[in-house]
């Protein structure tokens, strides 16, 4: 596993400031956000991925994860309107959808037997929903899927539910995990530099109030992941700032589990005028954030985001989780114009990704417990 840095380090070719930094990578030293932003604006593609790679192979050896779940979207509509999202309808408008409780209960109840290990639940932030709403949901899920793990809501969704309660975050949070929460997928986080976020988010949660919401769960055990909503108007800087806080954040609490780089999609949203990076990008980017986040066991590519084939690219460059099964249940990239109409894999299909690519597939849980190892 060493001969491609080995190589890189004895290349007497090699910009100076480059070679220093594959020596930190190399002795497992820090990079600091000036070397990230080196690393993004002179980093060769090739390079990148040589020592993410690095990186990736220390912290996990020949393992590539993946679970059994199934997502739940339990309202599109929402109170904001972010500039990105393609997703989202108003109260009685065209294309706007509202699950009951006993709807959603019922979808549940299909996947009683089939094996699933987690259900992911997020959604838009629907004015007259509160806490206990959900609250009394999870508690109908946990009733019928008694072991199911339950990793659900952005910080902005739990921001709205938490404040609509009357409750304080810290009380807010723990009377969730009272009703079944188990975890907090990563996103709302977009790009928390208030210059971008001004521009393309200024109604939500705050880049503050993200941090503080993943900080208390934290505190009263609850686990979580972190995104990055990358390819639209930021630049590398914004991104290396972006990645600082969450490396700050992890450094203190510790509880965070993966992050996810979400790659900017597209089709009907007041973005579109911008286009999509290249996967030369995507590519770069999963690269600098497995090198810099040293703190985060690791680094995930939502393959119905970016597709099979750019998922299965991805994992010479850092990635070691390729999420789930999925199961046709998640709308919010399709709308926003991914590949994959109806994102569905099954087990086969993942274990033969993992494996074309010379890894060993394993099946998780939420929280990186193996299940079964596919050797
Ligand atoms: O916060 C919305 C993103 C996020 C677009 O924790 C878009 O395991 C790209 O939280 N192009 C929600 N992205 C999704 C999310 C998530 C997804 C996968 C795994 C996990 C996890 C969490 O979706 C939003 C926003 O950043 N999003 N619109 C778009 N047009
Ligand atoms: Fe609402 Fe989330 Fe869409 Fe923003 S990204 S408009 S918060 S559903």
């Amino acid at each position: 596993m060493n001969n491609g840095i080995n190589l890189i380090l004895n290349n007497s070719t090699l910009d100076s400031e480059l070679k220093n930094i594959t020596e930190k990578i190399y002795t497992g030293t820090r990079i600091s956000d000036e070397d990230a932003l080196y690393l993004f604006e002179n980093g060769e593609t090739g390079y990148l991925g040589i020592l993410a790679d690095y990186v990736r192979q220390k912290k996990h050896g020949d393992l590539t994860y993946f679970n059994k779940n199934f997502h739940i979207e339990p309202t599109n509509i929402c109170i904001y309107n972010c500039k990105f999202c393609s997703y989202v309808r108003k109260i009685n408008q065209e294309g706007a959808w509202e699950y009951s409780v006993d709807e959603i209960l019922k979808i549940v109840e299909s996947y009683k037997t089939s094996g699933v290990s987690e259900v992911h639940i997020v959604g838009g932030v629907h004015p007259q929903r509160d806490l206990h709403y959900y609250g009394k949901l999870m508690q109908g899920i946990k009733k019928i899927m008694p072991d199911i793990h339950i990793k659900a809501f952005t910080a902005v969704e739990l921001e709205f539910m938490i404040k609509k309660s009357h409750l304080n975050l810290e009380d807010g949070l723990k009377a969730l995990k009272a009703y079944g929460l188990d975890s907090i997928p990563g996103g709302g986080a977009e790009i928390f530099h208030d210059e971008i976020r001004k521009e393309i988010c200024d109604e939500k949660a705050s880049s503050e109030m993200w941090l503080n919401i993943h900080e208390t769960a934290h505190k009263v055990g609850i686990p979580s992941n972190a995104t990055m909503l990358y390819g639209h108007i930021e630049s590398y800087f914004h991104r290396v700032h972006h990645l600082s806080k969450l490396r700050e954040l992890q450094d203190k609490t510790g509880g965070f589990n993966t992050f996810i780089p979400l790659k900017y999609k597209k089709e009907n949203n007041n973005l579109s005028y911008i286009g999509e990076v290249s996967v030369i990008e995507d590519l770069k980017n999963f690269a600098v954030a497995r090198i810099y986040l040293d703190n985060f066991p690791h680094l995930k590519a939502y393959w119905p985001m970016l597709g099979k084939h750019l998922t299965q690219i991805s994992l010479s460059f850092g990635v070691d989780d390729v999420d789930g099964t999925i199961d046709d249940s998640t709308k919010i990239y399709s709308m926003a114009g991914a590949a994959d109409k109806n994102p569905k894999m099954t087990t086969n299909d993942l274990v033969r990704l993992i494996k074309d690519v010379k890894r060993i597939p394993a099946e998780r849980d939420t929280l990186y417990n193996i299940i079964k190892q596919y050797n």
